[in-house]
């Protein structure tokens, strides 16, 4: 396994990425996206970055806009910036010379982010995995609800405190309103797999069962007591994407 460090150039920002390669030649690859608040080095990533490569899939992972080590504030962060992020890292991916093939992976944001680039880039993207997907942002958005609190949806506030390191601004709020998920599952006709701890705290699993059910060809993987981050049974996580992947090993 090689690790290289790449900053790849975003519409004037530079995304901090990893590329690991399980050997040399060619082989197709994933793209790893993190979550809200997260990272590209959390533990629940670097593992699905080790089971991808031990089944002969290179990576891509990357901390997106206002996240991790990469440009822009996080405040400023939104669904669209995130959105077309990935477009760069797809295209990125592509533009490699031994790339033989693209599935897209996320967690969570990063989850909801993959399904709309997947919708976008129907015919690049062999494969979807949304791990925990959040794909009710835009719905709470237009209802008025989102991390856990309540607002008036045609008065958003300029700025959500969410904790001493991160206020998100007013128009994370006013795009997640104007996206519409089924649209994105509807454009989707690949392979997915879904996979969904019960008893997830931030993305309730329905959404995941739902989502699952919308999409033309899915399958879904419940991870029973799991958390939102697979803390309790990272293994079975990892396991339901290696049976997916590979039914017969
Ligand atoms: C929310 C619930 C979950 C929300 C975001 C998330 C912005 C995202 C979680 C994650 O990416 O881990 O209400 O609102």
């Amino acid at each position: 396994m090689t690790e290289t460090q790449l900053w790849i150039p975003d519409d004037g920002i530079r995304l901090n990425a990893k590329l690991t390669r399980p050997s040399q030649g060619q082989h197709p690859l994933v793209l790893l996206i993190h979550g809200f608040t997260g990272h590209m080095e959390e533990p629940h990533i670097l593992a699905l970055v080790d089971t991808f490569n031990a089944l002969g899939f290179a990576t891509l992972r990357a901390d997106l806009y206002g996240h991790g080590h990469s440009g822009g504030q996080f405040r400023d962060h939104t669904l669209y910036k995130w959105l077309t992020n990935a477009l760069t890292l797809i295209d990125y991916a592509r533009s490699l010379d031994f790339v033989t093939g693209l599935t897209l992976c996320g967690h969570s944001q990063g989850g909801l982010t993959v399904m709309l680039a997947a919708a976008m880039k129907r015919d690049q993207v062999d494969r979807l995995i949304p791990l925990a997907p959040a794909a009710m942002i835009p719905e709470g958005a237009r209802r008025g609800e989102l991390l856990g609190r309540s607002f008036d949806p045609e008065h958003i506030p300029d700025a959500f405190y969410i904790d001493d390191e991160h206020t998100l601004g007013g128009n994370y709020v006013r795009v997640a309103q104007t996206i519409r998920v089924e649209d994105a599952i509807d454009r989707y006709p690949g392979p997915v797999l879904i996979v969904h701890g019960t008893g997830d705290q931030s993305v309730p699993v329905q959404v995941g069962i739902d989502a699952a059910n919308r999409y033309r060809n899915a399958r879904l993987s419940l991870i029973h007591g799991d958390s939102h981050c697979f803390d309790f049974h990272l293994d079975q996580m990892l396991a339901a994407v290696r049976d997916w992947l590979n039914p017969t090993r």
